[in-house]
């Protein structure tokens, strides 16, 4: 077996993050980063890939070149943790021993769950947004798209990026305009959940988006089926499970359930719904203080994005240097996320708020609005933002911004 100081499980945007940190604090050899994939993809801009106005290959990077220098790459993927014994298994039947853990794996998109899934996406206007392996044919759907029912799915939490299933919706809406289709399709959001947005602020304006571009609603009713010789969506009502819906599709959609991974699920890391269970405020294990978590897989009750992550990792990794010298975590994040609303190829809501769903705005001015900027900040400014330095572990969030452009007055 092996040993490293510190050991991260997942090297997507949080384990790259903490792990750039950590790596500079401790020396070479001294972090160790788990990864099984080749390539490490920005899946932000998934969104603007499945519109057609971004290449996947720009989406993405190899990952040896996202690996901090003075960590080392781990090309495998853990099958068991062992907090007890500070150890993880690998694939490989190899051990590695850890002082130190951070959990960052993510969260386990499950098409399986959905009958007729996956194997409907090899039909014509079948898509999604969420995987590397579909999301360019959402492109192709909306190019093949002439008329009839254009659904665009929400399932039941937990999700990743729950503002994601309606932004496309909205590109299709415009890219349908622009190609003169529109007046032939009906576009659906067919949600799981009560309402179109969790954030008062956001909702609002968000309903008028819906309004203005003649978008039907039908909420609380979760995918349950596709059967593609027929082109038929099923669905089930969440309040009564007894009833369900069948809808024609021309083009679907689908973002689809989530859970956290088997591996984390069956450790005793995890609270009753598979999750990593640690204190919100500090990333630090709840029952293992030598054991962190950051981002998709942890249980920190925000909505699951790079833009919390961005904050958690610099939080979580100024506690594990704290505890490794024998010191304490300082409780500092407030669940800081974004959603950045694309409601057009040239407009966008930049939705930022706390864990009381409370708007925590970077910029002097009504982020409610849709603007021309913040589309221009969400398509260029923030993956540039992503690749030079928050993988790099230096950038922790738009906090000193916030407070810099609002004179100090800001949380
Ligand atoms: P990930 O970045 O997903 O990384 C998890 C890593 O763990 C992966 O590299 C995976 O290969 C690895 N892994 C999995 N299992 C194992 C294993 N057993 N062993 C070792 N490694 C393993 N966020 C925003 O902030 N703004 C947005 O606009 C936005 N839009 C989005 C749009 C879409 C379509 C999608 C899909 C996501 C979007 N997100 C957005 C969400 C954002 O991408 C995630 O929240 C973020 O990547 C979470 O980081 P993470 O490190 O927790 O997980
Ligand atoms: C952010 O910091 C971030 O991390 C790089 C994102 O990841 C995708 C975001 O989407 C957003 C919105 C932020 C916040 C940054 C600004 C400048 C508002």
């Amino acid at each position: 077996a092996s040993s490293y100081e510190v050991v991260i499980a997942g090297g997507g945007s949080g384990g790259i993050s903490s792990g750039a940190r950590l790596a500079r604090a401790l020396g070479k050899d001294k972090v160790a980063i788990i990864e099984p994939s080749e390539m490490h993809y920005y899946q932000p801009i998934w969104t603007l890939v499945g519109a057609g106005c971004k290449t996947l290959s720009e989406s993405g990077k190899p990952t040896k070149d996202v690996i901090p220098p003075n960590a080392k790459w781990i090309k495998d993927k853990v099958e068991e943790i062992d907090p007890d014994n500070n150890s993880v298994t690998l694939s490989s039947g190899e051990k590695v021993n850890y002082k130190y853990l951070v959990c960052a794996l993510g969260i386990q998109l499950r098409f399986d769950k959905i009958k007729g899934l996956p194997e409907a996406f090899d039909t014509p206007g079948v898509c999604s947004n969420f995987s590397a392996h579909t999301v360019q044919k959402t492109f192709a759907a909306l190019q093949d798209f002439q008329s009839g029912n254009a659904i665009f799915t929400f399932p039941t939490p937990p999700l990743k990026c729950p503002g994601a299933p309606q932004k496309i919706m909205y590109l299709a809406d415009e890219y349908f305009r622009k190609h003169g289709k529109r007046e032939k399709a009906t576009i659906m959001f067919n949600s799981a959940g009560p309402s179109i947005f969790a954030v008062k602020k956001y909702a609002e304006s968000l309903n008028k988006v819906i309004e203005q571009k003649d978008i039907v609603t039908n909420f609380g009713i979760n995918l349950i089926e596709v059967k593609p010789d027929t082109k038929e969506a099923v669905f089930q009502k969440v309040a009564n499970p007894d009833e369900f819906l069948t809808f024609q599709y021309d083009l679907l959609h689908v973002s689809p359930p989530m859970s956290s991974y088997e591996v984390l699920k069956s450790s005793k890391l995890a609270d009753a719904a598979g999750f990593v269970d640690v204190h919100k405020e500090t990333c630090q294990h709840k029952k293992y203080p030598n054991v962190f978590a950051l981002g998709d897989c942890s249980n920190i009750p925000t909505s699951k994005t790079a833009a919390a992550v961005a904050c958690q990792n610099a939080i979580l990794a100024s506690n594990l240097l704290s505890v490794r010298d024998g010191g304490k975590c300082v409780p500092k994040y407030d669940g800081y996320t974004s959603c950045p609303l694309i409601t057009g190829y040239k407009s966008c809501i930049m939705a930022e708020f706390d864990f009381d769903l409370n708007p925590l705005e970077t910029f002097p001015l009504d982020q409610g609005k849709e603007r021309r900027t913040m589309f221009h900040m969400k398509a260029d400014v923030i993956p540039n933002l992503y690749w030079t330095q928050m993988l790099k572990g230096r950038w922790s969030g738009p906090r000193l911004f916030r407070k810099i452009m609002h004179l100090g007055m800001s949380k």
